[in-house]
């Protein structure tokens, strides 16, 4: 199999993770690194042993021979830093949220496309162990035909510490949290025919929302509701940064609780299992859950890159996912639901 070459273009909070877990898999070799304030690029590259560092990113794809890019800036700089990855010829791995907006969301895509450069989003939350978990369940048809579903991203974590420039969004907890979780819910239960949502800020210091309710009618008839709340309170079991599930079916429920314990209940009582999230010594411990979830989301896009496969989350696949989150924005503005097409 052919060993892949990448650059990471971004290196502040999440990278020092993301490059940790990318060096979990074979296969594949981080040989630059771009970051517009070159200091944290040569710490991050004597940490790891890269020596090729730059700040500007057009040098950086004119000297290094590579495969792809993974993209780790703010949103803000996704969509250039795509077109210009992608006019080099490299594949792109870009996180989550793709764009600032849908439109330039959509402009990726196709941009991509025209070029034919893999445009693939890393998009980690559906690959958390519990989750998978707990969509096994359902594929097992162990509680029927779910018909309802409720999701919960709920914490008091101080979130703006580790990662300040969320503060400063105009649009916070819906594309932050929301990319994640409606994520979730897309690959738990397929697409939703509407959208209505609700958002509050609680915070008096950010600029955006930081509670946000939602309520989605799925094209399977599914009614699914995903709650999300940065509000700084203090709860009795703040299980950041878990996602909650709770899904009803026909003949029984299952419950993805916090310490990831998925308690599934039929005629025949409650079953509890924990589905404890693969260890990596790298992980900060309170991250574990979403961390180790890198691991695995990483193989996928891999693989799909070496031909080995489908990603799951392609640029394509996760417009669907931008829709919703700026479909749930389009409803709060106007207080009515929005048809998704
Ligand atoms: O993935 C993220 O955006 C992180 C979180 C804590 C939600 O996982 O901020």
């Amino acid at each position: 199999m052919k060993r892949l070459r990448f650059a990471i273009l971004g290196t502040g909070f999440w990278s020092h993770y993301q490059l940790a877990a990318w060096r979990e898999l074979k296969e594949v070799e981080c040989v630059a690194l771009y970051n517009r304030t070159r200091a944290k690029a040569e710490a991050l590259g004597r940490e790891f042993g890269i020596t090729a560092i730059y700040d500007d990113p057009a040098e950086l794809l004119k000297q290094e021979k590579i495969d792809f890019v993974d993209i780790i800036t703010d949103v803000d700089r996704h969509a250039k830093l795509t077109r210009l990855a992608a006019s080099h010829g490299a594949a792109v791995i870009c996180q989550k949220p793709m764009a600032a907006t849908r439109r330039e969301a959509e402009a990726m895509v196709s941009f991509c496309q025209t070029r034919r450069a893999p445009l693939l989003i890393h998009e980690n939350f559906r690959w958390q162990a519990p989750l998978r978990a707990l969509a096994a369940k359902l594929e097992r048809n162990a509680i029927g035909r779910p018909f309802r579903a409720r999701i919960d991203f709920i914490s008091g974590f101080p979130v703006f510490d580790n990662q300040p420039f969320l503060a400063g969004l105009e649009q916070f907890i819906i594309t932050d949290v929301g990319s994640h979780t409606l994520d979730v819910a897309r690959f738990l239960f397929g697409e939703a025919k509407s959208v209505y949502c609700r958002t509050q800020r609680v915070h008096k210091t950010i600029k955006g929302e930081d509670v946000a309710t939602i309520i989605m009618e799925m094209r399977n008839g599914m009614h699914v509701t995903v709650n999300m709340a940065y509000a700084g309170n203090a709860l009795e079991r703040d299980a950041f940064p878990e996602t909650l599930v709770f899904v009803e079916g026909e003949t029984g429920s299952v419950e993805l609780s916090p310490g990831c314990v998925l308690r599934t209940t039929t005629r025949r009582g409650t079953r509890l299992r924990t589905v404890t999230p693969p260890h990596y010594d790298w992980a900060d411990p309170r991250y574990a859950v979403v961390h180790s979830s890198i691991v695995p989301c990483n193989a996928n896009l891999l693989a799909a890159l070496q031909g080995r496969g489908r990603a799951e989350t392609t640029g394509d696949d996760n417009l669907q996912t931008v829709r919703l989150v700026f479909g749930a924005y389009e409803s709060a503005k106007r207080g009515k639901p929005v048809l998704l097409s």
